[in-house]
């Protein structure tokens, strides 16, 4: 049996393009201290291999310190690292791979063909190969030695997605391998451990998102490996997590009601979203000014409508005419919580009927 942490597609150094240049500095920075705390997890839980499946690096060029800061960072650890270079950071003589020095439990796959590690005092073996151009074809068949004890595999490639430039894997071919497990990357959310055959696999996702398509909770997988078994649990890690936050201001004063929304939220990227019926166009900027600080960044995007829109179209030849027109004459004659209701069932009517999202 052996304890594993199981972590990729840092992408460091990443643009962070929709920050501001300073907010941009401070979470690369951020990311380069994850890496540390990342470390002293795995140190404070007796991990023994840390398993590090690719895009590590968002490319080739890289700040002057990530890579020695990776290094000093990766040589407090206890135990052993694999890193298996990616499709970002695929392997070449030019790569931050190749121009760090790195300390002696550090070991980098090089070559597009299996690599074979030898960890006798974990009773384990590891397999593996790099990246080593941007896009890499499906892999030969490949089956670890009975002998080898635990076998693990550290890829960066696409799972059952057949025509994948990112060196497509299929179940198949997982199953084929005969391995323990499989720590993947390539793909940004958690898949959770699955199982092709015997062979266990995961991709433990993004240790921390880098956008408005990389959502909520990410971190990386944690746990023991023996034979034909893997117990790994997903350790939630992001220092900032992207989310999306939907408030109607129908009702109500606005600013409180994003402030309830983003209570707890400080050190979160924050996009909210008004939806609702007002009666005046939303103060968007002043908004915005007043709730600074709820969020480390927060966007506000309004998409409500104008009450008075809603009504616009009552009574015109057609199914939407005809229905404000029925609607109005409830609302006219309801009491407030009723009207409320109605408001609502117009929105939703009038975007179905114009095919709009609400
Ligand atoms: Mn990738």
């Amino acid at each position: 049996m052996v304890e594993i942490l199981h972590a990729a597609d840092l992408h460091l150094d990443s643009a962070f393009a929709s920050l501001t240049e300073e907010q941009a500095r401070q979470r690369r920075q951020e990311s380069r201290q994850l890496l540390r705390d990342m470390v002293d997890f795995a140190n404070d839980h007796g991990v023994q291999l840390l398993l590090l499946p690719g895009d590590l690096f968002d490319g080739e060029r890289v700040y002057a310190q990530t890579a020695p800061e990776m290094a000093e960072a990766l040589g407090r650890f206890t135990g052993q690292v694999v890193i298996a270079p990616g499709n970002h950071d695929w392997y070449s003589p030019r790569s931050p791979y190749a121009r760090t020095l790195w300390p002696d439990n550090v070991h980098i796959f090089t070559g597009a063909a299996m690599e074979r590690l030898s960890f006798p005092q974990y009773g384990c073996t590891v397999y593996g190969a790099a990246f080593t151009g941007p896009e890499m074809p499906a892999p030969e068949p490949f089956r670890v030695p009975e002998e080898d004890g635990v076998t693990l595999l550290v890829l960066h490639g696409d799972v059952a997605a057949p025509g994948s430039r990112y060196r497509p894997l299929s179940p198949e071919w997982l199953a084929e391998t005969g391995a323990d497990y499989v720590a993947l990357g390539h793909v940004h959310s958690c898949s959770g451990v699955q199982y092709a055959g015997k062979t266990a696999y995961a991709y433990s996702g993004c240790p921390e998102g880098r956008g408005f398509d990389e959502l909520d909770d990410k971190g990386f997988l944690w746990g023991r490996v023996d034979r034909d078994k893997a117990e790994l649990t997903f350790v939630p890690f992001a220092r900032r997590r992207y989310r999306i936050l939907t408030v109607d201001v129908t009702e109500g004063d606005p600013a409180e009601k994003i402030a309830q929304a983003l209570s707890g939220r400080e050190a979160d990227i924050c996009r909210v979203r008004l939806t609702g019926s007002v009666d005046e166009r939303l103060p968007l900027s002043g908004l915005q000014q007043q709730l600074q600080g709820l969020a480390w960044q927060l966007e506000v995007r309004d998409e409500t409508r104008l009450r008075q829109d809603l009504w616009l179209h009552t009574g015109e030849e057609s199914l939407r005419g005809l229905f404000l027109q029925r609607m109005r004459r409830e609302y006219d004659g309801a009491d407030a919580e009723r009207q409320r209701q109605i408001l609502q069932a117009v929105e939703y009517g009038l975007a179905a009927m114009e095919g709009r999202e609400l």
